[in-house]
């Protein structure tokens, strides 16, 4: 054997971890879209290209692209040596190859992504047995291996230098859009890919409305802006929160308030990073938080905690496999989870801190 390049060595143990739980399958096929499986692109660990409708076949040793000459040369450029890549320009050939792949055996799909359309297309190819794979998938990448872990922090570190920056563009007058688009050009100038997801802005009242969309509210003193962004960095995302106050007056009752609740939310980020560790089950987590939440300072923010804790944090923004409020999800070693509290008055305004959790077998840290 020649020596297998480093990518070639994290995709092997993939394959290893996601066959372990999907053992009678003879194959795994994932079928892009005009959007990439996210299980596509864990698997190739691809960073450049659309791969839009592509075919990837998966075995226990060895992955097969099918792809055609707008992506052919991409793919020679990133594949390592455990992969195949065949340019397929005309559909009897294709059907050819899926026939052969396909007719008698035991095939995986992705169900959480397939459309059904292809579905009904491979079940003409006449598959012995399709099985849903997708839950093989969450437990394989609910835990990160070093070279996810290594992008997941570098794409915490863009997001947090955005962070520190923004303040220097607050100014009066200045709109929740105009603050986003800094926020994602200051993403971008620190070496972010592209934004995970669409970048929260919410001055005032609005940030008591968890996914409020940037808009044209302009900023004015004493104004709590809240800022959900993150960064995403070879194909790996952060998510992150962060609420700030506008030249505050700190002796108006507007602000003491939002002061107190900040230092709640603060307090109750800090719970869940201390229980959220290995063997702890996950709902457990966010019941502590929750509990505090709706019992601190005479239960006033009773009920202001309106979703939960933390998601699993990956490939995807919301990650599967793992969550502080699935029902009997264990957390383990290496899983990110974000940690998240939050308190929302309608009317008033919000405060939610947002940090990515890497679990460990004692204790927990951010990223
Ligand atoms: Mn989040």
């Amino acid at each position: 054997m020649g020596i297998i390049g480093k990518i070639g060595k994290n995709m092997n143990k993939k394959l290893e971890n996601i066959f372990k739980n999907a053992e009678n399958v003879d194959l795994i096929l994932l079928s892009n879209t005009g959007n990439e499986d996210p299980n596509f692109l864990y698997i190739t660990e691809f960073e450049s290209g659309l791969f839009e409708n592509n075919i990837l076949l998966v075995k226990k040793d060895r992955i097969k692209l099918l792809t055609n000459s707008l992506e052919y040369e991409t793919a020679l450029e990133q594949k390592n040596r455990s992969m195949d890549v065949l340019n397929i320009n005309n559909s009897n050939e294709m059907s050819n190859i899926l026939k052969k792949e396909i007719e008698d055996k035991i095939i995986g799909l992705n169900m959480e992504f397939l459309p059904s359309r292809s579905l009904g297309i491979i079940k003409k190819f006449k598959p012995r047995k399709i099985v849903d794979i997708s839950g093989a998938f969450a437990k394989a990448r609910a835990i990160k291996d070093e070279d996810e872990l290594k992008k997941m922090r570098i794409a915490n570190d863009i997001t947090k230098k955005a962070f520190k920056e923004i303040p220097k563009y607050f100014k009066e007058g200045i709109t929740e859009k105009e603050i986003a688009a800094r926020f994602n050009y200051l993403m971008a100038y620190n070496g972010s890919d592209k934004e995970a997801f669409d970048t929260i802005v919410s001055f005032e009242k609005n940030s008591a409305l968890p996914h409020h969309f940037p808009d044209n509210t302009r900023l004015a003193k004493n104004s709590t802006v809240l800022i959900d962004a993150g960064a995403k960095y070879k194909n790996y995302c952060a998510d992150l929160t962060r609420t700030f106050f506008f030249k505050p007056d700190k002796i108006s009752i507007k602000y003491k308030k939002m002061s107190e609740i900040y230092e709640t939310v603060h307090k109750a980020q800090q719970i869940g990073l201390e229980k959220a560790v290995e063997n702890e089950d996950g709902k457990n987590v966010h019941a502590a938080v929750a509990e505090f939440i709706n019992t601190v300072h005479g239960g006033k923010y009773k009920g202001r905690f309106i979703h939960s804790l933390g998601h699993s944090i990956g490939i995807e923004t919301h990650d599967p496999g793992a969550s502080f409020s699935q029902q009997n999800v264990k957390l383990k070693k290496n899983m990110v989870i974000s940690d998240e509290p939050g308190i929302y008055i309608v009317g008033f305004g919000g405060v939610r801190i947002e940090d990515d959790v890497l679990i460990g077998k004692r204790r927990s840290v951010f990223l």
